[in-house]
């Protein structure tokens, strides 16, 4: 450090030095857990027992071999596309190659821009002060772009294997198990920690509106799947705190003090292969370091919760706006399950078909084609649910 550079300047190399131990032992700590394996269904489609109880006492459970090779293959193929035809940089007009960027067609703008290796929300207000302690943020290399592509919002709308992806019969067989047959969807969004530029997510527990409610549980707030495109590494992947769902609003600037850095003491690494998927209890700290390692991690996240956390509730979204769900809203935004189960179903029409039961009977409305995808699919996410 020179005297021209402020206290917390840290080099890219300083801080994957600064993570090397931190990672080897959280990575010894998750694998010790044991709540990782293939996705178990009972003769009746029901998740195994021990799945479902391994999840509800560490907040998390990792699925292997979820995604096959080809199935990923699209998957990578159209967030790459999604991404070459994103803006230059924000508000831009043309993508990289001069063309008009995607993005204005949609009524909810997809790309959410950060500055590499940033920490955008820690110690701010923005989302309701959910992220209360800044990470460290590296300096990027010289030859860094500005800007990278933190988020995608609207996977359904924007890719049609995203969209696949969300009908599959295993993992809304989890769904069910978890917030009961008639789950409600919450969003969906694609995380990109680009290697080298990827932001850090401070710690946090998400969910803003139940946390005070004389019934809340360990569900109260839902829960991600988070489907890995490339592996997840210690470096690059989300870190939890195991069984923070359950105890209620944590004092997140209290566990940093005691870690003595943002490295948590107890976190693990949710770390996994190509093609395997977590699924993590909203309620858990987690967050992500900013990504100073040679990965990439691309993350599709699809949420659900419990139907009665979320009928006629009011509540505030993170941008300040009130939303109230009513029966309507939620039959609406729930087409979207249906219409994944049917698209799956004509690309893989040897899997079982998952009965979603608050839309058994309207198979025919919620059928996958050019109509339905102008129809209802289109901008679906302006009814997107948050509590
Ligand atoms: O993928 C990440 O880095 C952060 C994910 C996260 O915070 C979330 O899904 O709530």
């Amino acid at each position: 450090m020179n005297n021209t550079q402020p206290a917390d300047y840290i080099t890219v190399a300083d801080h994957a030095h600064l993570m090397e131990t931190y990672t080897r032992e959280g990575e010894a700590r998750a694998y010790a857990l044991g709540n990782r394996g293939p996705i178990k269904l009972d003769p009746d489609g029901k998740l195994d027992k021990e799945i479902l109880d391994a999840y509800r006492e560490h907040g998390f459970y990792v699925f292997e071999n979820v995604v096959d090779a080809p199935e990923l293959h699209e998957l990578r193929e159209d967030v790459e596309h999604f991404l070459s035809r994103a803006p230059v940089e924000p508000e831009a007009e043309l993508d990289a190659a001069g063309r008009p960027a995607l993005g204005p067609e949609f009524v909810r703008y997809p790309y959410r821009f950060a500055k590499p290796l940033s920490d955008p929300l820690g110690g701010t207000t923005k989302n309701k002060g959910r992220h209360p302690v800044k990470m460290l943020n590296p300096t990027p290399g010289e030859d860094a772009p500005s800007w990278t592509i933190e988020l995608l919002t609207g996977n359904l709308h924007l890719m049609d294997s995203c969209l696949r992806l969300y009908g599959h019969p295993g993992l809304l067989a989890v769904a069910e198990a978890i917030s009961g047959p008639d789950f409600v969807p919450y969003n969906e969004v694609v995380f990109i920690k680009e290697p080298g530029l990827g932001p850090s997510v401070a710690w946090h527990q998400d969910g803003t509106t139940h946390w005070d409610a004389p019934d809340w549980d360990g569900d109260a707030h839902g829960f991600n799947f988070m489907t890995q495109l490339y592996p997840s590494t210690p470096a690059n992947c989300v870190w939890v705190l195991p069984g923070s769902h359950k105890g209620g609003k944590a004092d997140i600037p209290a566990l940093v003090n005691e870690s003595r850095s943002e490295r948590l003491n107890e976190a693990v690494p949710l770390v996994c292969k190509a093609g395997e998927v977590f699924v993590v209890n909203r309620q858990m700290v987690h967050g992500s370091f900013a990504n100073s390692s040679p990965d990439r991690r691309v993350t599709i996240n699809a949420g659900f919760f419990p139907r009665h956390r979320v009928l006629d509730i009011s509540t505030s979204q993170l941008d300040g706006r009130m939303e109230t769900y009513d029966a309507e809203r939620i039959h609406t935004r729930s087409r979207i399950i249906a219409l994944g189960i049917d698209a799956r179903q004509q690309r893989f029409p040897d899997e079982p078909r998952y009965d979603y039961q608050p839309l058994s009977g309207e198979i025919e409305e919620n059928r996958w084609n050019e109509e339905n995808r102008e129809k209802l699919l289109k901008n679906y996410n302006l009814k997107d649910i948050y509590i």
